[in-house]
């Protein structure tokens, strides 16, 4: 492609130079003469001429297909250049804003004015260009001088407990690896604990396809380690049993009341893998294929693949995994999805369910684990126009209902605390939420005598809200006369 550089400075002219590819055939025009001379010395195609002037850049062959950048002057409007520019025939045209004082505010009003007289003219930022690149480098650097801080804090431990919450999810899991991969440690020195071992069956299976080790520990075994850090959790979640800790990794939002040597808390990332895929990067420590692909897939499973809470760097901290891991192995642990005992319960939740109004209410009465209850309501929530789920079933002495919602008007956090934070916990997010009654409590509000009744009684509640939401959209959304 043939491009013209309008320059003025020559760092500018040496930086364009060498940053474009062979295949952008680059001419230099400058207004001084003698500049224009000593870049051609320098074998650089470069000319000089009057850069207001139109015929400076027909004589230069300004063609719709040319590349013109422009580099802004710092007391010149470009204004009469852009003209000229123009008016011979150009299309493509930059304009390369130098840092020049002024704020983002009084940038974007002279973008504005320009682009009113010059419609087609696209806009190029020096500090945007070189911005990125240069605070992805200085903050690798700050990472890699706290990684080291913590390499070297953790050096002499002979035990260390790398601890997880319980029941430990991929990304806990995988953070663990990572961790004792930072520490240059074995399973022997480096114990990754948690207080309740694995249950759900994915991630029985990512344990055993990966060869993970998670051995369950009492608080009385934490004296009998030199160093305790805290991946994907934070002390508080123990309740009182770890005030003080030496290293806490994790994406959720920092809670306050426990000390800690080190910290490094990033509630704006999608994962817990992806902080310790930057500290990996930072110190240029080898990542196994294993540990690759259990960080890939703990990414993938944290932020439901993307689809949630994931930003720029959990899918930089993807791609940079992904050469490394084992592709055939993730697609195994994500076949794990579905068991016999889950299509047991999703079988249950056909038969006693009941869809209405776009709304898919079941209750699977006693079961035998918690998650089977999450599982099915977002299995339902697949079905063609089901765009709630409210999917409840009996865990010991609570009645335990899972909620999903695929629309965006309604916030299904909201929904359960409104309909049942007066008789037990509830909350979540728009998407899911969830709510834990004592049964008890629940017949007492609503005056049931047996558990058929529950299914009922949820979905009436339910539709309730939801029809009474959609009166006040309506209302909001009619014309005022
Ligand atoms: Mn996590």
């Amino acid at each position: 492609m043939r491009c013209l550089a309008v320059c003025h400075s020559e760092l500018v002219i040496r930086t364009l130079a060498q940053v474009l590819p062979p295949s952008f055939d680059v001419d230099f025009l400058v207004e001084s003469r003698p500049l224009a001379k000593r870049l051609h010395d320098a074998g650089l195609a470069a000319a000089g001429g009057d850069l207001r002037k139109t015929e400076t850049y027909v004589r230069a062959d300004v063609s719709p297909g040319t590349c013109v950048l422009i580099e802004d002057h710092a007391r010149r409007s470009p204004a009469p250049a852009l003209e000229a520019v123009f008016d011979a025939g150009a299309a493509l045209v930059y304009l390369l804003e130098m840092p020049d004082g002024r704020d983002d505010g009084a940038r974007a009003a002279r973008q504005e004015r320009l682009r009113n007289k010059f419609p087609e003219l696209s806009f190029l930022s020096l500090p945007e260009l070189v911005g990125p690149p240069l605070v992805n480098e200085l903050s690798r650097s700050m990472t890699r001088g706290r990684v080291q801080q913590y390499q070297r804090y953790f050096n002499d431990a002979n035990r260390i407990l790398i601890l997880l919450h319980n029941d430990p999810d991929p990304d806990a899991m995988a953070s663990g690896l990572a961790l004792r991969n930072l520490l240059r440690r074995t399973k022997t020195t480096a114990i990754i604990g948690a207080l309740q071992g694995v249950t759900r069956p994915e991630n029985l299976r990512m344990v055993n396809l990966l060869d993970i080790q998670v051995e369950t520990v009492t608080p009385q075994d934490f004296g009998g380690f030199d160093r305790v850090a805290m991946v994907d959790v934070q002390p508080h979640y123990f309740g009182g049993l770890v005030d003080r800790v030496d290293l806490v990794i994790d994406h959720h939002p920092p809670q306050p009341g426990y000390s800690a040597v080190f910290r490094d808390i990033r509630p704006d990332y999608g994962s817990t893998c992806t902080i310790l895929t930057e500290h990996l990067r930072a110190v240029d420590v080898n990542i196994s294929e294993r540990t690759a692909t259990a960080m890939l897939y703990a990414i993938k499973s944290d932020t439901l693949f993307f689809n949630r809470q994931a930003n720029a760097v959990d899918i930089e901290a993807f791609s940079y995994l992904y050469p490394l891991a084992d592709a055939a192995m993730i697609r195994k642990m994500e076949g794990a999805e579905l068991t016999l005992d889950r299509l047991e319960y999703v079988a249950r939740a056909y038969r006693t369910g009941c869809a209405s109004e776009q709304v898919f209410c079941a209750f699977l009465g006693a079961v035998s684990r918690e998650d089977f209850i999450p599982y099915v309501a977002d299995f339902f929530l697949q079905v063609e126009d089901v765009k709630w789920t409210f999917v409840s079933g009996v865990v010991g002495d609570n009645l335990v209902i899972a909620v999903r919602n695929l629309g965006y008007a309604r916030n299904a956090g909201e929904l359960v605390r409104k309909l049942f934070s007066d008789i037990g916990s509830a909350g979540g997010h728009r998407a899911m939420a969830k709510a834990v009654i004592p049964v008890e409590a629940f017949r007492g509000k609503y005056h049931l005598l047996s558990d058929d009744a529950i299914n009922l009684t949820i979905r009436s509640a339910a539709l309730q809200v939801l029809r009474e939401h959609a009166v006040t959209e309506k209302k909001k959304d009619s014309p005022r006369t």
